[in-house]
């Protein structure tokens, strides 16, 4: 303990014991540990990042060469190429599932995990058990049970185990779903002190996504992936329903690429719409954040009159396992992201307030710099992408089931059902199974022969 209080005494972080008489000797015990566990040299790199040095000069930005959402002529033949390829690889066990859930979804207002979060319009099914679904449908079609790899952080991990524990872990094998928790690191105040929750707690954020590539490896999950013959992971986030990990186009297009980490955007329409574009800024492939792109840049049209910059990331990655390998083996080093916030800490008088501090993160994209080669496959969003982020409006609960809604109705039109009423949303009771169908052929194909509308309703669930 004298060691420990010493070596944050000369990092400058001796604060963080101020209340230590106070505290009883289970408090002190759980103070201790969680000190224990600081890294102070990054502490003191979060602090060194909090005076801002010179500023660089503004990198040039370039879109990123599109696989597009509806290839043509020779495209059209390598799209068909790399879809047997995916699908090869599907089957042969060559692909995990990688979720990243370790997000505090602060802005939903949920209390706990958003991976529980009700989404089913008609079964109020979690998140979680939405993704279990695809999954479980992705092996019904191609014969083999890939793993799940479920990151979590400290915040959600034991109340995420619980529910998928309860939930029998959505009919899946149990042995198949392997869980593991990113880092989390102190949140600073502007001089660079670490916040205390409580007296007997550090602040503690997680280390953002791109924790997920260390925590894969140092958990030991990455090599048992690769002594399993995985060679690559399908990554996805919690929040959105839609995301489909069992692509076997986009996982194709990856692996005949020979590309280490790929990603998956959606047509930005909007100049306005405020996500990350993917692009290159000074020759090196990466996610430019919407308030880094110039106006011109954002707002610029091609001779389509479609966006220059419309590569709008939606969070959904291949990687190979042995690019994840070679980053992770000498210490993966990813930019720190600063997320500057108002936080309830407690004071040097003890007593709780607000004050402003600084997250620290790094972020998943930033890998695809490191990538040797790397396809962007355009998807179309109404398929792939609504997620839930916030209580209201866009990109809410709301939004997500008018989004299932629609097009799931658009299902039903193709095979001249009909469709259920929809409330003020826009939405309706209307749901199916991914297991049952996962797109619109499929749909059609599930169809019984010669069904009356009315019998064929009775398929709604
Ligand atoms: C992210 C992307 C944005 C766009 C959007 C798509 C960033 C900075 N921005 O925005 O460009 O792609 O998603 O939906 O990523 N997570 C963890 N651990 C962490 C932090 C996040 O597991 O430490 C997970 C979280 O559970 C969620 C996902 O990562 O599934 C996204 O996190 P977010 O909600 O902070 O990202 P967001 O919405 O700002």
């Amino acid at each position: 303990m004298t060691d420990l209080r010493q070596r944050f005494q000369d990092a400058d972080q001796g604060h963080v014991f101020r209340f230590w008489n106070e505290l009883d000797p289970i408090a002190q015990k759980r103070l201790e540990e969680q000190a224990g566990q600081v890294d102070l040299e990054l502490v003191a790199l979060h602090r060194s990042l909090l005076t801002p040095g010179e500023s660089p000069s503004a990198p040039q930005f370039h879109p990123p060469q599109l696989f597009p959402a509806q290839p043509q002529d020779e495209l059209a033949e390598h799209a068909g190429r790399a879809r047997t390829r995916g699908a090869e690889l599907l089957e042969q066990g060559k692909v995990g599932y990688l979720l990243v859930a370790g997000g505090q979804g602060s802005r939903l207002g949920f209390d706990g995990p958003k991976g529980m979060y009700p989404v089913g319009p008609v079964t109020d099914i979690s998140l979680f058990a939405w993704h279990a679904a695809r999954l479980k449908a992705a092996a019904n079609r191609h014969g083999h049970q890939a793993p799940w790899y479920v990151m979590t952080s400290a915040t959600n991990d034991a109340a995420t185990r619980a529910f998928f524990a309860e939930q029998e872990y959505f009919g899946l094998p149990k042995d198949k779903v392997h869980f593991f928790s990113q880092a989390m690191v102190p949140a600073l105040d502007m001089e660079g002190r670490i916040m205390m929750a409580q007296k007997d707690q550090l602040f503690l954020a997680p280390n953002g996504h791109g924790g997920t590539l260390h925590a894969l490896a140092q958990s030991g999950l990455l090599r048992q992936a690769m002594n399993q013959g995985i060679e690559t992971l399908s990554y996805f986030q919690v929040d959105n329903p839609l995301a489909r990990p069992a692509c076997p186009l986009f996982l194709g297009l990856h692996s005949l690429a020979g590309a280490g980490m790929s990603s998956k955007v959606v047509a930005k329409t909007d100049p306005g719409e405020k996500v990350g574009v993917l692009g290159t800024a000074d020759g090196q492939l990466g996610c430019i954040e919407y308030s880094d792109l110039p106006a011109e840049s954002r707002d610029a049209r091609d001779e389509n009159g479609d966006l220059v910059f419309r590569a709008g990331n939606i969070a959904v990655h291949a990687l190979q396992t042995q690019f994840v390998d070679q980053l992770t083996r000498d210490g993966l080093d990813l930019p720190w992201h600063l997320a500057r916030k108002e936080m309830n800490v407690v004071g040097d008088s003890g007593a709780m307030e607000t004050r402003p501090g600084v997250k620290f993160e790094t972020f998943i994209f930033d890998a695809l710099a490191k990538s040797p080669a790397s396809v962007t496959l355009e998807v179309e969003r109404h398929l792939e992408f609504s997620p839930v982020k916030n209580a209201e409006g866009s990109d809410s609960p709301d939004s997500c089931r008018k989004h299932m809604t629609d097009l799931f109705a658009q299902w039903l039109r193709v095979a001249q059902m009909p469709e259920p009423e929809r409330d003020g949303l826009g939405a309706a009771r209307l749901e199916i199974d991914p297991c049952f169908a996962e797109n619109e052929t499929e749909f059609l194909g599930r169809m019984p022969a010669d069904p009356q509308a009315q019998e064929r309703g009775n398929l709604y669930r």
